[in-house]
């Protein structure tokens, strides 16, 4: 295989990474990547305390270009989920940005900094760094690259096993669908610790020897800066979409921003139609959509010289096969625009399996083909529309994907919680709202909102807490005494 970053390897001098007043270009990025390569090379496994900030992107390339699997942490993990993530990986290192304080369980670990401070003024790389060595040789397309943490429907996050393989395959399938170039300038605000920020929105601009602009924070101000002084594509989820549809009726200067930009990707969820044709109409601009999964990284999208269709997330991308299958298990040959059948996928941008987990593995393939549990319709020229999912205790918030079974477990810990239940609620913003249902220990002091989202908060990711908490005497049971929820979403 190339090497998954040849402009690093080549020593291009364009811009690669910017965040904030920090940036480097990709010769400045093999240097001091390389050097921390170096340090890390030979470890099993390392953890990336991912803020959103320069440090995690070098750390990132860094462990990849040691050939050692990275774990990338979301920062604001409570602590269960930390613990299992940490237990479950067992990184031998953890890098983070220099004075960053870390939780006691990371705290433990052998330490790197990440800190890039004093390389910002391009002739000033660190002593360590020697501009002339060599990268370490490319490792086996095969070989893991990243360990991304995803929730299911019951139980803790599990570990995707992501080969370099497939990040090769995916980005590379970008590359055709968006006609992704080396003079494309993305900017965007994701989280570092998922696919969509990391692997799409760092990785990818880095594989195709392009630059990224990362925000740090999203805010339709920062979208419409960069995108009126050079940046060319925005990838962001539907409320980041939904934001900017709100603002821009008025906000002509980031509706002039929008039109300028060659390519308004969405992803992570559906983007609700009514967004699209908001922004459209505000700009002249249509935002295309691509569908993906940790599990799968991209298997869909529009194309950037296809046409673009509101409500679907267009087409297999090159490499990628998809089927539909019915309840029955067999494949949908229509493309009648009403079938329904879950998505299954095949194809070089598969993860390799879940870590530890050979039951969850081998539970998630259908005969080869992964199975990815949302159900959909094939237009007749094959543009796919996901119509639902299959698992209801699945929720989209954010973006984010929430198993309710973990917030539940959390929940039924607090003293002042008999029983809970949770589910989501259509929300404008956020697509779904997490809301719990709870039967309090003592009905006339039931635990309040607040206490209960701060509790869900120090044992998991902030994201999962609870935005609306509802009291109810009794959940609603069936006769082998299985919560009803859809009786609780009415
Ligand atoms: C949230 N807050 C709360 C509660 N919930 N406070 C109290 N009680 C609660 N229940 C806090 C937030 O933590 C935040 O605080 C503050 O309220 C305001 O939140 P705000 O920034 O307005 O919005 P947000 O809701 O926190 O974030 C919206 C977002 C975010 C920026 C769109 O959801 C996001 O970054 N989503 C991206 C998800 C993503 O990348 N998914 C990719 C995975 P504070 O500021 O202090 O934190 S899917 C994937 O990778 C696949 C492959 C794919 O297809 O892409
Ligand atoms: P995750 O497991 O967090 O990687 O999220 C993957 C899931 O996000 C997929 O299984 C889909 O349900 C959903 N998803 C991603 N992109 C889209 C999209 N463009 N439209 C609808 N759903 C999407």
């Amino acid at each position: 295989m190339s090497p998954l970053f040849p402009a690093l390897a080549a020593g291009s001098t364009r811009p690669a990474l910017q965040f904030g007043d920090q940036a480097l270009s990709h010769a400045e990025l093999a240097t001091v990547a390389g050097a921390l390569a170096a340090r890390i090379a030979g470890a099993p496994r390392v953890a990336v305390w991912a803020t959103p900030t320069l440090g995690t992107a070098v750390g990132v390339v860094a462990a990849l270009l040691a050939g050692v699997p990275v774990v990338p942490v979301n920062p604001k993990t409570g602590e269960r989920e930390l613990t299992h993530i940490v237990t479950d990986s067992s990184p031998a290192l953890v890098l983070a940005e220099r004075g960053v304080e870390l939780p006691p369980i990371l705290a433990g670990l052998a330490r790197l900094d990440t800190d890039v401070d004093h390389v910002t003024d391009a002739t000033d790389v660190p002593g360590e760094a020697d501009p002339a060595a060599p990268l370490p040789a490319e490792p086996s397309p095969e070989a893991p690259a990243l360990i991304v943490y995803t929730s299911g429907t019951t139980g803790p996050p599990k570990g995707v096993v992501l080969p370099r393989r497939a990040v090769a395959a995916t980005l590379d399938a970008l590359e055709d669908a968006w006609q992704w170039t080396e003079t494309d300038v993305l900017v965007h605000a994701l989280p570092l610790f998922h696919v969509h920020g990391l692997i799409l929105g760092i990785l990818g601009p880095l594989r195709r020897g392009g630059s990224v602009r990362h925000l740090g924070r999203f805010g339709t101000d920062g979208v419409a800066r960069e995108l009126s002084s050079g940046a060319t594509m925005l990838f962001g989820v539907p409320t980041m979409y939904h934001r900017i549809a709100e603002a821009l009726a008025g906000d002509p200067a980031l509706a002039k921003a929008l039109n300028g930009a060659r390519l308004l990707v969405s992803g992570s969820a559906a983007l609700p139609v009514h967004d699209h044709e908001r922004i459209a109409a505000a700009t002249g601009r249509r935002v295309i959509e691509r569908y993906g999964m940790t599990e799968t990284l991209m298997n869909t999208s529009v194309r950037a010289d296809g046409e673009p269709r509101a409500g679907t997330v267009g087409v297999p991308l090159a490499g990628v096969e998809l089927r539909l299958v019915d309840e029955t298990g067999a494949a949908i040959a229509a493309y009648d625009g009403e079938t329904v059948g879950e998505i299954q996928v095949r194809g070089p941008n598969l993860f390799t399996e879940y870590l530890n987990r050979p039951d969850a593995t081998e539970a998630a393939f259908d005969d080869g083909w992964f199975r990815t549990g949302d159900m959909a319709i094939r237009d007749p020229d094959g543009y796919v529309r996901i119509v639902g999912r299959k698992a209801t205790d699945l929720i989209k918030s954010g973006g984010y994907k929430i198993g309710a079974g973990e917030i539940e477990n959390v929940l039924l810990e607090h003293p002042g919680v008999r029983e809970a239940a949770v589910t989501g609620e259509p929300d404008e913003d956020l697509g779904e709202r997490i809301v719990a249902w709870i039967v309090p220990a003592q009905a006339d002091a039931p635990p309040s909102a607040e206490e209960l989202a701060a509790h869900v908060g120090a044992q998991l990711a902030s994201h999962k807490r609870p935005r609306t908490v509802r009291y109810l005497a009794a959940l609603p049971r069936n006769d082998m005494g299985k919560i009803m929820k859809r009786a609780l979403r009415g």
